[in-house]
């Protein structure tokens, strides 16, 4: 007999699971009930600062107003019609998002692996139809490190074993070469390939970031050989590293943008290819679909979390907090902190593993009201909430300094 719905603590909820959901996570264990804001409340009651933001899905906090605002409209008019019918929310969504981006053209997906997926058909097809590499032939080079999202034809690029062991055989065309080495990249780069993609900085990997002129350098190089530079903006993108989009800290324009995760606010899934005409151009009816892509509820708030990115003030937030977080960062290397990597409100953390693995720093933060998640080994990934207030990302980085010790 379980405990009726009402009475169920978190441990009752944790156990109820583990019969009948499948164990590809192994979550932290809190049981959030509720969020606002920056903070999550478990069914307990107990808050926690969130320092992860749904992987940077929820830059502008937990249920923004204007995007709930928006979602319940939608919900009273329209939700879903598929493609087989225009709807009055899409011309609006597609203008707006092309405009934020500097792009021409948007394929409105749903998930960042659906928008990985589709830019790999756009760029083979663009690669016939328009650079002329003969059928089948199409190349594309990846980065080591890299994280796309988990399909069997982006994992089987992955250079992590655990995210691609037993899930073969794999999708053929694709290269691999070390990330942040322009010279492997240009070796790599022939008269079959379709596209560079890469993230301009790599999450999963634990917050890389090139050093200053790769991403200049692949812009060139793609240009100069002819193929496309397509860049996955799903994590990186949307305000979170203090620019609307991580290309701009180096003034560089990909041929293709991979948009995703905060696209839809932390509300409904919301992913875009964002491209050139000439690139996006290549899509003619029926040759690519999605029952939910562009559906007007997407398309609602998707364009109110535009919106929010025309002010600038989520960016500018991120650029000016990311000081404080930065600050705070070098004060603890040294005392726990073996190295950090950060730029906006995103931080990849090396903590000594003699302190503890991620995941047990990760557990020590949730019994200190702060959580954040572990990426690789010792490594914390640090990516608040756009909203957060410079006192909550101090009592955050407080909470880190007294786990470290
Ligand atoms: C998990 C982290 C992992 C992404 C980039 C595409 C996708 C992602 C740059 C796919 C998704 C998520 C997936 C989630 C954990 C999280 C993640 F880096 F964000 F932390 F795994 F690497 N491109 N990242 O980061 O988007 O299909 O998930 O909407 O799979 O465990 P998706």
């Amino acid at each position: 007999m379980t405990a009726p719905a009402r009475t169920r603590t978190s441990a009752d909820l944790i156990r109820a699971e583990e019969p009948v959901l499948a164990h590809n996570y192994h979550p932290l264990p809190v049981v959030v009930a509720r969020a606002e804001g920056t903070w999550v409340e478990d069914v307990e009651g107990n808050r926690y600062l969130d320092m992860l933001a749904g992987y940077s899905a929820l830059n502008f906090g937990h249920r923004h107003p204007a995007l709930v605002e928006a979602a319940h409209r939608q919900l009273d008019q329209l939700t879903l019609t598929s493609r087989a019918f225009h709807h009055d929310r899409l011309a609006g969504f597609a203008a707006r998002l092309a405009a934020l981006t500097g792009q021409d053209m948007v394929l409105p997906m749903n998930t960042g692996a659906e928008a990985v997926e589709s830019g790999i058909k756009v760029a083979r097809k663009w690669a016939y139809d328009v650079k002329g590499v003969p059928a089948d032939r199409a190349t594309i080079v990846v980065a080591a490190e890299n994280f796309h999202g988990r399909t069997t034809t982006i994992v089987g690029f992955s250079t992590d074993e655990t995210a691609r062991a037993g899930f073969g055989p794999f999708t053929p065309g694709f290269r691999v070469v070390p990330y942040n080495d322009l010279a492997a990249l240009e070796a790599a780069v022939d008269e079959t390939t379709a596209a560079v993609l890469i993230e301009p900085i790599q999450g999963e990997a634990g917050v890389i970031i090139p050093d200053e002129g790769y991403l200049t350098g692949v812009r060139e190089l793609t240009r100069r050989a002819g193929c496309l530079f397509v860049a996955d903006e799903i994590q990186s993108g949307l305000g979170r590293t203090g620019r609307t989009l991580a290309v701009e800290h180096e003034g560089v324009v990909p041929d293709v943008l991979l948009l995703g995760k905060a696209l839809g606010g932390g509300i409904v899934p919301v992913s875009a290819v964002v491209g050139r005409r000439e690139v996006l151009g290549v899509l003619h009816p029926g040759e690519h679909g999605s029952t939910f892509g562009g559906n007007p509820l997407a398309a609602a708030v998707g364009t109110a979390v535009v919106e929010l990115l025309e002010t600038g003030e989520f960016q500018r937030r991120a650029a000016e907090l990311g000081v404080i977080l930065r600050d705070g960062l070098t004060e603890l290397v040294g005392k726990g902190v073996l190295g950090f990597r950060a730029r906006g409100l995103w931080a990849g953390v090396d903590v000594d593993p003699a302190i503890g693995s991620g995941r047990e720093i990760s557990e020590r933060l949730m019994r200190e009201g702060v959580l954040a998640k572990d990426t690789h080994g010792s490594t914390i990934r640090l990516a608040p909430p756009l909203t957060i207030t410079a006192q909550e990302l101090r009592s955050a980085l407080a909470a880190l300094e007294k786990v470290l010790v």
